[in-house]
């Protein structure tokens, strides 16, 4: 799956909608300023970079909350743009590399990659599950819950709820938002890797719906080659499927990348994160990688150079830089 020529798409995405610290949107602009894009031509890949997504803002005003679900229009505005663009590098030829920005912007990319290739698996690297729903959220920040409307865990009338009835969008568009997403991901092409911060409910989700999740504990029991190995046995046995590779920084210990939103103890070494990506690109299956929840403006400057770089290293680990 890889192209050949070797071809990789930056696609810069400042957002921060998901979630409600400010900073998460200038991760990608840091990322691609710490000199990502020649690094990977470094690597022998071709790189696009065409400046980063320039999202239309929609107001607070014009995007109040869902019952406690924050920013509806907005996040679901951004990710269907985000999409596009993703399937469009995809259906191209290129590897698109989604910079965040918070981790909402996944119900985008995976939904950009589902898109073209329906039969894609998702590794989702994260402290975090994101697979809240609608109905379990206990934040009401939709970085929680990405997961959960690609497997379609959410009912129509749920995500038709999202629509504030008061509020018509100036183009006549009906819909509600998230109503574009097509529910594509399936639960058994599904893994987790570095969890530590699971909600109850989410807990209950994983578990109702069979969902391989692999905690710290696991990583710790079986190493990081043992996880990755009956991961990749369970969403891609003969290495032949196109792999998503969503990584959330804060899947690392906080002591390896401190400039995070929601930074968790007990994280993954440096080497084990890299091992993951190391592994993936072994496969020659990637297809699309995010690389998520850097953010700039938490912590002191050491701090944020450090996760920069780590974001920078993932991204060419990744892309085969590690391989001998
Ligand atoms: N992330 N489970 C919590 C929530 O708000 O739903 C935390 C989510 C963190 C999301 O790190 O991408
Ligand atoms: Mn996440
Ligand atoms: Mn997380
Ligand atoms: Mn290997």
């Amino acid at each position: 799956y890889i192209p050949e020529p070797k071809t990789a798409a930056i696609v810069g995405c400042p957002f921060s909608g998901g979630q409600p610290r400010a900073g998460v949107d200038t991760g990608p602009i840091h990322l691609v300023e710490a000199g990502l894009a020649d690094q990977l031509k470094g690597l022998g890949w071709k790189v696009e970079f065409g400046g980063h997504h320039q999202f239309e803002e929609i107001h607070v005003d014009q995007d109040p909350p869902a019952g406690i679900v924050k920013r509806p229009r907005l996040v679901s505005q951004v990710t269907k743009e985000v999409a596009q663009t993703v399937g469009a590098h995809i259906k191209a030829g290129r590897l698109p590399v989604t910079l965040g920005g918070d981790h909402s912007l996944a119900v985008g990319t995976v939904s950009g990659t589902l898109d073209v290739f329906p039969d894609a698996c998702l590794i989702w690297i994260d402290a975090h599950a994101d697979i809240n729903t609608i109905a379990s959220t206990g934040s009401g920040n939709l970085h929680g819950m990405p997961v959960s409307f690609l497997l379609g865990l959410n009912t129509p009338e749920e995500i038709r709820n999202l629509k504030n009835p008061n509020i018509s969008s100036e183009n006549g568009d009906d819909s509600a938002p998230f109503e574009w997403v097509v529910p594509r991901l399936s639960s058994d092409r599904l893994v987790y890797i570095g969890l530590r911060d699971v909600d109850d409910g989410e807990k209950k989700i994983l578990k109702d719906n069979n969902i391989l999740a692999f905690s710290m504990h696991h990583v710790d029991k079986w190493g990081i080659a043992g996880v990755m190995e009956r991961a990749l046995n369970h969403v891609c046995p003969n290495r032949d499927r196109p792999i998503h590779l969503s990584f959330d920084v804060d899947a690392l210990d906080p002591t390896v990348a401190p400039s995070t939103g929601t930074p968790v103890r007990g994280g993954l070494t440096f080497r084990e994160g890299h091992y993951i990506c190391e592994e993936v690109y072994e496969t020659g299956c990637l297809v699309a990688l995010d690389i998520m929840e850097v953010n700039p403006s938490l912590e002191d400057v050491i701090s944020v150079n450090q996760t920069v770089a780590v974001g920078c290293s993932l991204t060419r680990c990744a892309m085969g830089e590690t391989l001998l």
